[in-house]
């Protein structure tokens, strides 16, 4: 190999409603990029199990997301979609690294302090080391770009560092072996040559952090527990406007430029819905809306949402109704996926010294 050849890879965990942040900060963009180059998309089952889950509870998640999945418009042919736990290589990847990834790096990671709270004694090794998972997830396939909403961003840093630290640590046995992709942008701190890329995150776009509808500092999450903070992406239209409707404002008309917004989270985070969902910027939004109150915008607002979203509710409900043909699609999705991240995994246990007889 000359190069690491491009490919997206990026997952949604079968844990809850799937709400508009999922949407807006991550599916949604997954669908051009199935036209650019060869991607995956997963349903990272093996994470959702780091909390407490319920059986089968998470069979009904897995498949919900691979119907959003459908209905937001990314095309099996193309894309490759399945669920992580068919795939037996991700979790081999994942205990390779975490004999890399370091207790320290781990332990600065925001989204484990959030999520363990202050019970973090009883929290699960899993989740401790969620991010050790996802960097396999992403290197099992050697994927070069990975679009995702901003409260990833940290992860993606760790998933860099451990593909720096298993290249740097590993360089004379990957050259001897001779299983090195040149790498593309020569520096100091690494070997001319690469076994994992260094992935970068895509990051872009006015949705990259939803907030809360109930309070503009929090993101929007699954696991909140009041369901007005967030729309879910199976709301019916009624829900949808409602929400929004009581959605926290203040009461000063939008402003006419995107400074105005500043200390307004609540004003910037249905501006960039809007801007979203409407595949303007903040400044053509506010081009249109600068000077009007609440009351005109939050109706133009549940239209439009309503508009976007209510197509893909239905198809998530037309394609549930048959489950058997959502499998079908996981597992022609896992084989596929299965077939790529195998030779990997082959050469990463070459690297690692590991003596092969069965
Ligand atoms: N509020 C958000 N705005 C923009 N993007 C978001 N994402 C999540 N929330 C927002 C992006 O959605 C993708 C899948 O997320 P996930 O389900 O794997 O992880 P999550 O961050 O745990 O999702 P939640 O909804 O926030 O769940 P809980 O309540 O469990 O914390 C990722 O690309 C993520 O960035």
């Amino acid at each position: 190999m000359t190069s690491f050849s491009p490919r997206v890879f990026s997952g949604v965990q079968p844990t809850g409603n799937l709400h508009l942040g999922n949407y807006l900060g991550a599916i949604s963009r997954f669908v051009p990029l199935q036209d650019q180059m060869p991607t995956i998309y997963c349903v990272v089952d093996l994470h959702a199990i780091t909390a407490k889950h319920d059986p089968a509870t998470l069979s009904r998640t897995t498949r919900e997301v691979t119907a959003a999945y459908l209905a937001a418009g990314i095309d099996p042919k193309k894309a490759i979609i399945f669920n992580q736990s068919q795939v037996k290589e991700h979790a081999e990847l994942a205990w390779i690294f975490n004999c890399i990834a370091r207790m320290g790096w781990l332990s600065r990671m925001t989204q484990f302090k959030e999520k363990a709270g202050k019970n973090r004694e009883n929290a699960s090794v899993g989740l401790f080391a969620y991010p050790t998972l996802m960097a396999a997830d992403i290197l099992v396939y050697r994927a070069t770009h990975v679009p995702v909403g901003d409260d990833q961003k940290q992860h993606m840093e760790l998933t860099r560092d451990i593909a720096q630290k298993f290249n740097n640590d590993f360089a004379e046995r990957i050259a001897e072996l001779g299983l090195g992709v040149p790498n593309p942008t020569p520096s100091p701190e690494l070997p001319d040559e690469l076994f994992f890329p260094l992935t970068e995150p895509m990051i872009a776009g006015p949705a990259t952090r939803i907030m809360s509808l109930r309070d503009g500092t929090k993101k929007m999450s699954k696991s909140d527990p009041s369901d007005l903070s967030r729309i879910n992406l199976r709301d019916t239209a009624d829900d949808i406007a409602k929400k929004i409707r009581k959605a926290k404002t203040d009461p000063e008309p939008l402003p006419g430029e995107t400074d105005g917004l500043e200390d307004r989270a609540e004003a910037a985070n249905l501006v960039g819905i809007y801007a979203a969902l409407s595949g303007g910027t903040r400044e053509t939004v506010l081009s249109e809306y600068g000077g009007q109150p609440f009351s005109v915008f939050k109706p133009a607002l549940a239209d439009l949402a309503v508009a976007k979203l209510a197509p893909i509710a239905d198809e998530m409900n037309r394609l549930l109704a048959d489950p058997a043909s959502i499998d079908a699609v996981l597992s022609d999705g896992a084989e596929r996926a299965g077939a790529i991240a195998e030779p990997v995994l082959r050469d990463t246990r070459r690297i690692m010294g590991f003596l092969e007889g069965r």
